[in-house]
């Protein structure tokens, strides 16, 4: 099944043995352009506008200008899944600068390449993580700042949250977790990352370098519909370390509770209550087609 798999590049549809991209092009040679990782559940493309708006913005950033609308790119990602018969699915939308030369200039780059990747549903963090809580260790690498390359923009550099993932998985804990410049909690190596204490709910400004997470804006809604007291404000490792609950957020990994952070056992070492509520609220809410876009 999933060597039958169609890849959509740049307009056409290949087996996923074929779907290739040239050694000359800018995305491999400098990590010149940006990508989205989306999500289907049920038949309906969980915020797929908004992943498409995010990934418009990043291209804008770097001057990217991608050859289709944002209609006729959700049209693409819509087609891809259909060829597939892919009701549950994982999205990986990629454009680069294209095919150039040895040199870095973006000059040299007439086209982008566009690639569509649509997967049966992986998951990122196995179900014990999800059940027990995820175990992790706040990296040596620093995420790099808003005046660097940024993970607001959602580009294929992503060597700053891979140092970060290696050393988890050195020290055999689940995930990462990076502070900004200054020290301040960031995010997760792919997951944005909230705290849990008496009632509050705070996670981190998007000035720390932190993405700014659709999974992260709809539980911060989540949670304000529910009557909880939800900050955006700069945690420190020590408010995280005497957290009553710490969980992450993102495509892939929805939400991970967080038991342990650098052998620092969070509350009492289990899922949190609130955690826990969301957990239920969001599964409930990615289904609903008014959240995302219908595939038929
Ligand atoms: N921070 C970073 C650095 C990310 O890359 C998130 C936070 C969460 O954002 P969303 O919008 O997904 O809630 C991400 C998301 C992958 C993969 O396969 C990565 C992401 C999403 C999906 C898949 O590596 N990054």
């Amino acid at each position: 099944m999933e060597d039958e798999l169609l890849i959509y590049v740049d307009g056409k549809f290949c087996p996923r043995s074929e779907a290739k991209v040239s050694v000359y092009d800018h995305g491999l040679l400098y990590g010149d352009g940006i990508f989205e990782g989306i999500r289907a559940y049920g038949g309906v493309v969980f915020k797929l506008k908004e992943h498409i708006d995010r990934l418009y913005g990043s291209a804008h950033t770097i001057m990217l200008d991608i050859p289709l609308t944002k209609k006729e790119m959700i049209q693409a990602v819509l087609k891809t899944l259909k060829k597939n018969k892919l009701k549950d699915a994982y999205i990986r939308l990629v454009v680069t600068r294209g095919i150039g030369d040895l040199g870095l200039d973006p000059r040299k780059c007439s086209k982008p390449t566009i690639i569509i990747i649509t997967h049966p549903m992986i998951a990122l963090h196995g179900t014990e993580a999800k059940e027990k809580g995820a175990t992790t260790l706040i990296a040596w690498v620093k995420r790099d700042p808003v005046d660097a390359t940024s993970h607001e923009i959602k580009s294929l550099n992503y060597l700053n949250s891979i140092l970060a993932k290696l050393e988890a998985n050195v020290a055999g804990v689940d995930e990462a977790i990076c502070l900004d410049k200054v020290g301040f909690v960031c995010e997760g190596v792919a997951e944005n990352i909230f705290i849990v204490k008496e009632d509050e709910i705070s996670t981190p400004p998007v000035s720390t370098g932190a993405l700014p997470g659709i999974t992260r804006n709809r539980v911060m809604m989540l949670a304000e519909m529910m009557k909880y007291r939800v900050a955006e404000r700069n945690i420190t490792p020590n408010e995280l370390f005497n957290a009553d609950e710490v969980f992450f957020t993102g495509t892939a990994a929805e939400i991970v509770p967080v038991r342990e952070v650098n052998k620092r056992v969070i509350g009492d070492g289990k899922p949190g209550p609130i955690t826990k509520r969301l957990m239920r609220e969001f599964n409930r809410i990615v289904r609903d087609p008014k959240e995302g876009t219908k595939i038929a």
